[in-house]
């Protein structure tokens, strides 16, 4: 039995080394905070471009110069601040491993934004047989390794270029007519094409990305280290109100300057958005020369050998999955001697960037430490070898390093998707089953109402970007009528599924324009263990039905995504539906469900269901309600390891 002042002492030391523990922290803090003050210099410089436009490149240098280094270059449109003498970021690089290990590692404001002078074009078309003054991102990114290869001290003469998402396009840019000093590339959620990327998926306008429209549609006059643009305010939180509210997506221009956005003249009105991607979305539905041109994976056939290249995605990445499976797939298809590595995990946007110790996508956890230990085992590895190290093909990493999403494990294979994968169908069927064969061939009707479409999430929020109905539970979405629903029985043995999936789906409307989303759903088992302490509070996992993968097309792009048609009123139609890569196991016990609807709100805009020319001019007469009908020879194609 503990005297009074026995217990007296035991809460002084307690409190004291709790003292010493926060003490201890702050001091850690600190001293991680000011890591980059104590062991790097920073000077910022504009750089001439080959066409006399200069952009401003921040350089952070290591402080120690009894050795050299190699340089890691981001190119940004983001802004590469803080800018000024002595304001630092307190970190730097792709991770803290790589901070630390040194590097000269530097941050350049693209052209036209921020500090850098020029013009911005959004995703700037590669003009691969430019004259001498003539300028793109590609010869940009030339001139910037050129001038820092043989300007600043103490390099190595190896340079590695990273980013994430829009950076991560401009690393995908810097291996195309590389600079010899280029030796590793890490594109990672790269930006491949804003027609399947981003702002569209399959000629649907992602709606949900609306307030991001004018951080990238304002043009700026002079250099500047303030925002130039604004975001619109909707004056709500309820997204899925207010656009509803709003009606055809022509009442939105009021948010711009539409009218005024022929010539690209300064913005000297502050209080208005005077936006000119927002005018090239709505003169640009099709996929039309204008994206044609901007989109990057086209030119990736003649990548240097000498360039090694390591793709990152999520495989829950809403902003952009299309960019970095792609950006892989064909520099491995056109490339097949150079070094081009895969590595896909269970992360949202970026979310391998993050230090955190739990990995959770929205409601769902996956493990802990899974971006910190790629960060450690994997990105470092890669950025040594290759500007450090030999250099040579054995960096010791896998060519594809993949997380099965429903083991919740990672795997290595020689290729992606895997040798071994093979396609598997199941059928649409009726009574909500998914089975392996065609069992006669009948109809399933829903009312598609465009007052009422159905939700894409049930959180009542406004988003600058979506991004965790990636993973979010689907039962809210199956319980409404015009959301058909078909499953297997529980499964009896695991189903994993390793790469596409193609949803070959027969269908028709009473109306002469339809969309059609298809979601790929993991339905959990009632008894599902509860892994997320964090879990919304309305949700369980038991019997979660986990969206493992969607997609959406706009039915008159069936053909053509150049080429719009209307469909025949009440005419048995093929759509197919392309579902980006997955490497998801479902395990026995669980069910496959697969969940087909026509409206997805706001995440994309509303279809009209009659056919227009162009939906963003279309009128509110235009917007009818319409019946839709699933043939039951419909069939949802997998890429499966047996
Ligand atoms: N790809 C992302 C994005 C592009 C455009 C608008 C909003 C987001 C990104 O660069 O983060």
């Amino acid at each position: 039995m503990k005297t009074y002042i026995q217990l007296l002492a035991i809460t002084c030391l307690l409190f004291l080394s709790c003292e010493k523990k926060t003490e201890k922290t702050s001091v850690e803090t600190e001293k991680k905070d000011t890591y980059v003050q104590d062991n790097y210099t920073k000077t910022e410089v504009d750089i001439a471009m080959r066409d006399g436009i200069k952009l401003h490149t921040t350089i952070y240098k290591p402080k120690d110069t009894t050795q050299n280094y190699p340089i890691l270059l981001q190119r940004t449109p983001y802004s590469g601040r803080p800018y000024g003498e002595g304001k630092m970021r307190k970190r730097i690089g792709p991770n803290e491993h790589l901070m630390k290990d040194g590097y000269i590692i530097v941050y350049q404001d693209v052209r036209g934004r921020w500090l850098s002078e020029g013009v911005y074009d959004n995703m700037r078309a590669y003009k691969p047989n430019k004259s001498e003054k003539e300028s793109d991102e590609v010869s940009d990114t030339y001139d910037t390794i050129d001038w820092l290869v043989n300007n600043v001290s103490h390099n190595n003469g190896r340079v590695g270029t990273w980013g994430i998402s829009y950076p991560g396009h401009y690393a995908t840019v810097s291996v195309i007519d590389a600079h010899p000093a280029l030796k590793a590339s890490s594109p990672q959620a790269c930006i491949g094409d804003f027609y399947f990327d981003d702002f569209h998926h399959n000629g649907a306008f992602m709606l949900s990305y609306f307030r991001a429209v004018s951080l990238f549609g304002t043009y700026k006059d002079a250099p500047t280290d303030s925002a130039w643009y604004s975001l619109p305010s909707l004056g709500t939180k309820d997204q899925y109100q207010f656009f509803l509210d709003a009606g055809p997506l022509k009442n939105l221009n009021t948010f711009f300057q539409y009218d005024k956005v022929d010539n690209p003249t300064a913005n000297n009105n502050p209080d208005k958005i005077d936006d000119f991607f927002w005018k090239e979305i709505v003169e640009h539905p099709n996929y039309d020369s204008v994206w044609q041109s901007k989109g990057i994976i086209q030119h990736l056939k003649n990548v240097k050998p000498s360039v090694a290249t390591m793709v990152v995605g999520g495989w829950f990445d809403a902003e952009d999955l299309y960019g970095p499976l792609e950006t892989y797939k064909n520099i491995e298809k056109h490339n097949p001697e150079n070094y081009n590595t895969l590595v896909f995990g269970p992360w949202d946007h970026g979310g391998w960037a993050r230090t955190k110790p739990q990995n959770i996508v929205g409601n769902y956890y996956f493990g802990d430490s899974i971006s910190i230990n790629y960060q450690k085992e994997i990105e470092t590895p890669f950025f040594t070898h290759f500007l450090k190290g030999e250099g040579d093909k054995n960096s010791g990493l896998p060519e594809a390093y993949v997380f099965d999403t429903g083991k919740k494990s990672w795997k290595s294979y020689d290729v992606w998707p895997p040798k071994n994968a093979k396609k598997k169908s199941f059928y649409l069927a009726d009574n909500n089953t998914l089975t392996s064969s065609v069992k006669g061939i009948s109809k399933i009707n829903f009312v598609s109402d465009v007052k009422n479409p159905v939700p894409y999430s049930e959180d009542i929020k406004t988003v600058f970007t979506p991004r965790k109905y990636m993973t979010d539970d689907q039962r809210f979405a199956a319980r409404r009528p015009d959301v058909l629903v078909f499953e297997t029985p529980v499964l009896e043995e695991d189903l994993t599924m390793a790469g596409d999936i193609l949803a070959k789906l027969q269908v028709a409307t009473t109306g002469s324009a339809a969309d059609w989303i298809v979601k790929v759903i993991d339905v959990h088992p009632s008894d599902a263990e509860e892994t997320n302490d964090k879990m919304q509070n309305h949700l369980k996992m038991s019997n979660y039905h986990m969206m493992v993968r969607s997609e959406v097309l706009r039915g008159r792009y069936r053909n053509s995504f150049e080429k719009p048609e209307p469909f025949v009123p009440n005419t048995k139609t093929s759509v197919n539906v392309k579902l980006q890569d997955v490497f998801h196991t479902f395990k026995k016990g669980h069910k496959l469900q697969i969940q087909v609807q026509s409206t997805w709100f706001p995440l994309i805009d509303l279809n009209p269901q009659t056919y227009v020319d162009n939906i963003y001019k279309a009128d509110e007469k235009d917007f009818k309600t319409q019946t839709h009908t699933v043939f039951t020879d419909s069939s949802i194609e997998f890429t499966v390891i047996e």
